[in-house]
């Protein structure tokens, strides 16, 4: 059954043709109704083969630069000013991440985008035993302001703009930059740039938070508060979609979320007592862009017109920066395959064409190969090209907002708005986003929607090339970058071993009890303290522990969706052959086969983890998902504990050659050697065989459908269990 047809009752009455066309194509389609070309998005919107003038109808034009600012902030966009070239990037140590944004920038990139370490993400020094599978893997360890001040060597910070993706530990790592900067001979009034800074959508979806989400909002508020007196040309806050995107959100939801994330960021400064217009004017924001070409280009067109339309009704600002969305974005990362790889580089341009034409401020695109690993220099050239080659190749620069006044384009603009209203209104009736995200409402909607997607791509509803259509016979293997994550800890902890030992220990105990003093209180502004303890050559790890002392280190509870993938999967023979499977072993066995799906190291990212807990579930297994973070120890004695006869790892974050060894030594180590390990998750495949021989039963690469992934983890249980 095609997707159309599954959706076709729900949408028909909603639709009416002009009769001169409908005319026309009943004969084109040899007497078809006309209604079978209709198109149903996951946003519920019902897309038409054609637009015409009367969809139209009673509607005013619009202009670039006028209320609302669909079409634009500014009159002239593109045509006045191109957008950035931001790629996000950084890897290993300082030094190696600071040659390679020097090479980037010569080679046309414009602007800076940091990726740190998620050991520095989650306040953690590089010495933390914790942390020994992260440091310099998915991004570049900074544990003190000597890194910070490496990693810009060479690059003048009042000129060059740069964004720093920081939540968890934003205090130090900002506070890192300005002093790394102004110690380059630059005042902070002179610092432009973005510093991520969205601790809303980290509980949502991105998991790299540290303290508990209240004492997370005060931190904001200060941050706030003070670059807008200190740092006028800095944006303080991206307030995300992307990443609510990437966990399996539709568009509408994205768009919601983080419309509805930003109206609690003014709430919050306005309840610390800042005006909007201290505020608003330098809110940033950041989207997503998959393969819905149309709806991606009509969202950013959307988020425009319902932020300054929003903006306007609750805080009429004076300033009419305050009502611009600003927006960076980045192609879809989800989007990407580890089959057939090289499509990639093809999905990429066209999200980055979606992009533009939605008029984003700045951009990343994607490298093909991070399906599979960290970019190499080749794949990330081309990466940065695809954005030189549409900027300087093409003329899509030279007209603003291109797609205005197409009657597909405005319709489904509006429709976005008026979905993504009805669902801003469903957060507002629960007290905003804060409240919102402690009901769970906002991640249960995201991970629903996600195994919803799941099961239509292994049903073969929606189709990716390569993965479950014109699947190649022989995949070749293609390079990665390979980090050696033990040499960069070395590096990192003699040199702080070294900032330790010439910084005035006292003056540094000092600025860290003013932190911990200023926690407990609420007086003084955590920033400015924070600064003066990256002065003092204070550490990542010690200014996070200064506020941890008083705020504690949060917890995520969570739980697994039911019944949303068995309700999307189609081919209910081929699930109900596997959940017969699933029912004998109970019979044989006296219980479900037990599955502990686990995360390791500091890698939050948790949509694959979820969707595997929710298929297997589904299918009958008894799941259980493990807490974020654990060490392979925690995670060992967790599955003897539960007496589990699987335990299965995600990892997307590269720490899978230490993290998987160790937790099969842990598991031998306590007797526990008929427990099957499998894993899954961006794991290139030259590194299966070193798993396979390190004990690993079974690996799984992206794009795996779950029906295979269980049949083949349950024969292995058989196998290794002799039932
Ligand atoms: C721009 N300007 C113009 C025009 N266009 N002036 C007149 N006419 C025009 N047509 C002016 C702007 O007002 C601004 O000046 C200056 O030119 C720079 O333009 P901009 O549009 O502000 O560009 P930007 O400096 O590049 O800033 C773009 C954003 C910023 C979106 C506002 O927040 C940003 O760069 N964000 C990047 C976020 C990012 O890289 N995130 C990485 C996510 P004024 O400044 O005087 O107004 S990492 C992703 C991973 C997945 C993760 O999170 O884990």
């Amino acid at each position: 059954k095609s997707c159309t047809s599954r959706f076709i009752g729900r949408a028909l009455s909603q639709i009416k043709y002009n009769s001169q066309w409908e005319k026309l194509a009943k004969k084109e389609l040899r007497g078809k109704d006309p209604k079978s070309l209709l198109y149903v998005s996951p946003e519920n919107i019902t897309v038409k083969p054609v637009y015409l003038e009367e969809d139209r109808k009673g509607k005013k034009g619009e202009m670039p630069g006028v209320f609302p600012l669909s079409r634009g902030h500014y009159a002239t966009m593109y045509t006045g000013r191109k957008h950035t070239i931001r790629q996000y990037a950084g890897f290993s140590t300082a030094k190696e991440s600071n040659e390679f944004y020097k090479k980037n920038l010569k080679a046309g990139q414009t602007g800076l985008s940091v990726a740190f370490s998620l050991s520095t993400h989650r306040g953690y020094d590089s010495d933390n035993p914790r942390v020994s599978g992260d440091v310099g893997m998915a991004g570049v360890a900074i544990d003190t302001v000597e890194d910070m001040k490496v990693l810009f060597s060479g690059i003048p910070l009042d000129k060059m703009s740069v964004s720093m993706t920081m939540n968890g530990a934003v205090l130090p790592c900002l506070a890192f930059y300005i002093v790394a900067a102004q110690e380059q001979g630059v005042p902070q009034e002179k610092l432009s740039g973005t510093i991520q800074n969205d601790i809303l959508k980290e509980f949502m979806v991105r998991n790299t938070f540290i303290y508990p989400p209240e004492p997370s909002m005060h931190i904001i508020s200060d941050i706030m508060a003070y670059l807008s007196k200190k740092l006028p040309r800095y944006n303080s806050i991206s307030i995300s979609g992307y990443h609510i995107q990437e966990a399996g959100a539709d568009k509408a939801t994205e768009l919601a979320f983080t419309l509805a994330d930003g109206l609690e960021y003014v709430d919050t400064a306005i309840k610390a007592g800042l005006t909007v217009d201290d505020v608003a004017p330098r809110f940033s924001f950041f989207f997503g862009i998959g393969m819905n070409f149309y709806m991606e280009i009509a969202k950013l067109r959307a988020a425009r017109r319902l932020w300054a339309k929003l903006l306007q009704e609750r805080y009429q600002p004076k300033k009419a920066k305050s009502l611009m969305l600003r927006t960076h974005c980045q192609t879809s990362g989800w989007s990407l395959t580890e089959q057939d790889p090289y499509n990639n580089i093809i999905r990429t341009t066209i999200e980055a064409m979606a992009a533009m034409f939605g008029q984003t401020q700045s951009l990343h695109t994607n490298s093909f190969d991070e399906a599979v690993g960290l970019p190499t220099e080749f794949s990330a050239r081309l990466a940065r090209n695809t954005q030189v080659v549409l900027q300087e190749e093409t003329e899509i620069t030279r007209v603003a907002d291109p797609w205005g006044g197409s009657y597909m384009m405005e319709a489904l603009t509006d429709e976005l708005e008026k979905k993504a209203l009805t669902i801003i209104k469903e957060i507002d009736d629960l007290g905003g986003m804060t409240k919102a995200i402690a009901t769970g409402m906002p991640k249960l909607r995201i991970e629903e929607a996600a195994a919803r997607k799941q099961a239509r791509i292994d049903s073969g509803l929606d189709t990716i090339v390569g993965v479950n259509k014109y699947q190649l016979e022989d995949e070749e293997p293609i390079d990665v970058r390979v980090i050696d994550n033990t040499q960069v800890r070395l590096e990192q902890i003699a040199s702080i071993k070294k900032v330790k030992q010439e910084r005035n220990n006292k003056k540094a105990m000092e600025c860290l009890e003013a932190l911990t003093e200023c926690a407990k209180t609420g007086k003084g502004n955590l920033l400015d303290l924070s600064i003066n303890a990256a002065r003092a050559r204070c550490t990542v790890g010690e200014i996070s522990d200064s506020l941890e002392k008083v705020y504690g280190r949060y917890q995520l509870m969570d739980s697994v969706v039911q019944g949303a993938y068995k309700g999307s999967f189609i081919n209910k023979n081929e699930f109900e052959n596997l959940s017969d499977q699933v029912e004998d072993f109970k019979k044989k066995v006296g219980r479900r086969p037990r599955i502990l799906a686990g995360k390791l190291g500091q890698d939050g990212h948790d949509r694959g983890i979820k969707v595997i807990a929710s298929g297997f579930s589904d299918l009958g297994f008894d799941v259980d998902v493990g807490p974020l973070f654990q060490t392979p120890k925690e995670l060992a004695k967790d599955a003897i504990t539960s007496d589990v006869d699987v335990v299965g790892v995600s990892s997307l974050a590269a720490g899978h050659k230490t993290l998987l060894p160790d937790l099969i030594s842990e598991l031998k180590k306590n007797g526990a050697k008929d427990i099957v390990v499998i894993c899954g998750g961006v794991i290139p495949p030259q590194d299966y065989d070193y798993l396979y021989e390190k004990g690993v039963h079974l690996v799984f690469g992206p794009g795996t459908k779950i029906l295979d992934c269980a049949q083949q983890t349950l024969d292995k249980i058989k196998e290794i269990k002799k039932i």
